[in-house]
């Protein structure tokens, strides 16, 4: 248990809430190894439904880029991305994918690199209107990871993914819904409302109905992902060694960024 997600469970739903406000709950490894260690409790418990989302104005600004960038800094370590790919976020996407209960990110705030690729990974995704969505990888010379170069492609197209790909456009929840990229857009007033009412159809549901059309799904539509995973693994390593990656990063921490 991390002090950094918080856990609740009412109603045959569990409820787990990054709590990094301050930060826009940007990942550090204690809340990535804290959601994974959760998602995997997960698989055994009671609930039905599990709502991802975050505390404060953020559901996650990806990973902390404060924590990472020393490690890739000159002389500041040897630290793979792969390698911290394959440890974290990639096993906390194949935890949702493959629980076999629907899981929902209720997107409170702003949405941006592993924290959007996560949320695009659920089932079903709820953003209050005042919500905002980017991938932010380009801008800090990385490719989209944590499945966000399957997803986003799956869920807004191709062209139109590529485009927020190689952009980092920061887009409205409004615009999101409109390329499909979330499933509804709700009053960020009525958003825990509303995430609890479409939790509590699908805990109405036949369980084991649901359980099966996920995994039709999966097998249909991502039957690969465990490899693609890897293999943007790989692609994210290339990336992580250029200078742009090290001047993105920089640039951001000394809020240079555009
Ligand atoms: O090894 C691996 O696994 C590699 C994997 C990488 C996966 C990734 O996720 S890479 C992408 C990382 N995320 C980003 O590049 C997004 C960075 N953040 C932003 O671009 C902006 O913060 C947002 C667009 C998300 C929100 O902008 P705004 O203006 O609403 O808020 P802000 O003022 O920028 O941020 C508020 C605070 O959160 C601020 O802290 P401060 O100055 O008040 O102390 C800011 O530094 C902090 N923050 C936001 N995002 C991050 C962060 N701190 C660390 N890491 C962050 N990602």
């Amino acid at each position: 248990m991390s002090d950094l997600l918080n856990q609740t469970e009412s109603g045959g739903v569990m409820r787990l809430a990054f709590d990094r406000p301050e930060k826009l709950n940007a990942f550090n490894d204690e809340m990535t190894q804290a959601l994974l260690a959760a998602l995997e409790a997960a698989a055994t418990s009671q609930a039905r439904v599990i709502v991802l989302t975050g505390n404060g104005r953020g559901f996650s600004a990806g990973q902390d880029l404060a924590e990472f960038a020393p490690a890739r800094a000159p002389g500041g370590g040897t630290r793979s991305v792969a390698a911290h790919l394959r440890a974290g976020y990639n096993r906390i996407v194949l935890r949702i994918r493959e629980l076999d209960r629907p899981v929902i990110a209720q997107m409170n705030g702003v949405a941006a690199g592993v924290g959007l690729a996560l949320a695009l990974a659920c089932d079903f995704r709820i953003a209050a209107d005042d919500a905002t969505l980017t991938l932010g990888f380009s801008k800090i010379g990385l490719i989209p990871d944590g499945g966000a170069s399957l997803f986003l492609p799956l869920l807004a197209g191709f062209g139109r993914g590529l485009e927020l790909a190689m952009t980092s456009e920061r887009i409205s929840a409004a615009e999101a819904y409109r390329l499909g990229l979330v499933n509804r857009v709700v009053a960020a007033a009525d958003l825990g409302r509303e995430t609890d009412a479409f939790a509590a159809r699908l805990v109405a549901m036949p369980r084991s109905a649901l359980a099966l059309t996920k995994r039709a799904f999966n097998a249909a539509i991502v039957p690969q992902l465990a490899a693609w995973l890897d293999a943007e693994a790989d692609l994210q390593e290339l990336a992580s060694h250029s200078e742009e990656h090290r001047d993105g990063v920089r640039a951001f921490l000394e809020k240079r960024a555009g």
